[in-house]
């Protein structure tokens, strides 16, 4: 590393302070490592910066360091399609389900063909008389409350409810490689004309005083698959705001997106867009780190 870099890009107190947090967040090194050189630090000068604030950090406090360390440097296992060789079809259950999209960072897949018609239909009528306004995380105290920034009507069936949910439960942990013990029970969520779900990240906030409480049933979300059971007239999209990118949504269509670590550097910040005509029908299937009970 030259002189200039170090005198054009230095530690500042600001920036030890953020790695640190990260590290301590459980964010992987990697994610630390992107974030910076995606904000415009050398690629270099971030690698040293991180190995020099992290080992400072370390000698400075006591006891639990090796854990920050271990967590740091650890590559968390995640939910993860079998994108190897970029298949342009991966086969599930005997269902030859197509990749239409895949995006590095965020990790986000777009598939096609996972749902048949009649599976989209069947789910759509059992869920029908069960739905009611939408709920999401109190994250005061880990319960649920109406939110003005999820407008939509919503209802969760058990795992394996049905024999449809089961179905597409055993197929999503094989296309997805994730233990279907580690999934949250099918949620199915309608959205009349204009109706949203605002920006947001699916992860529970570790800073929120309801968070441990959630935690307890199989620790973090690290995955989500948004399934489209029909097709809205226009509008309904799921947009990733940090890539610019939207995704149609298209009866039997999926998208898939994961995050290492709950913290806004693994860029999944997402939202449902207003639904401008017809209708908007999708599952969405949470996945945990560990068994969901
Ligand atoms: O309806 C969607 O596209 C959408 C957008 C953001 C669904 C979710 N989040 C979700 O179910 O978490
Ligand atoms: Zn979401």
């Amino acid at each position: 590393m030259s002189n200039a870099m170090t005198a054009t890009q230095a530690i500042t107190p600001e920036l030890r302070a953020w790695i640190v947090e990260q590290a301590s967040a459980g964010v992987s090194a990697e994610v630390v490592f992107k974030s910076m050189c995606d904000v415009g630090w050398n690629p270099d000068v971030a690698e040293n910066a991180m190995e020099t604030v992290l080992t400072e950090h370390l000698q400075n406090i006591n006891g639990a360091n090796t854990i920050i360390s271990d967590t740091a440097d650890a590559a968390k296992a995640l939910p993860e399609p079998a994108l190897a060789d970029s298949p342009g079809t991966i086969m599930v259950g005997g269902r030859a389900v197509t990749v239409l999209l895949v995006v590095k960072h965020p990790r986000v897949v777009v598939f096609g063909n996972l749902l048949s018609d009649d599976e989209c239909d069947a789910l759509i009528a059992a869920a029908e008389p069960k739905m009611k306004r939408s709920l999401t995380v109190e994250t005061k105290t880990g319960g649920e409350e109406v939110n003005a920034d999820r407008t939509s009507d919503g209802m969760f069936f058990q795992r394996k409810e049905l024999s449809v949910v089961a179905a597409l439960e055993s197929r999503i942990a094989e296309l997805l490689n994730w233990p279907e013990e580690n999934g949250e029970g099918l949620q199915i969520l309608h959205y009349g004309p204009g109706a949203e779900y605002k920006p947001h990240y699916d992860y529970f906030d570790p800073s929120q005083p309801g968070t441990p409480t959630i935690l307890k049933r199989g620790g973090q979300r690290v995955g989500t698959l948004v399934m489209y059971l029909n097709n809205p007239e226009a509008g309904g999209g799921t947009t990733f705001p940090d890539i610019g990118l939207e995704v149609a949504p298209r009866r039997g269509n999926a998208v898939f997106f994961s995050y290492a670590a709950p913290n806004p550097a693994t860029k999944t910040l997402h939202g449902g867009a207003p639904v401008v005509r017809g209708e908007k029908w999708i599952a969405t299937k949470w996945l945990r780190e560990g068994e969901f009970k």
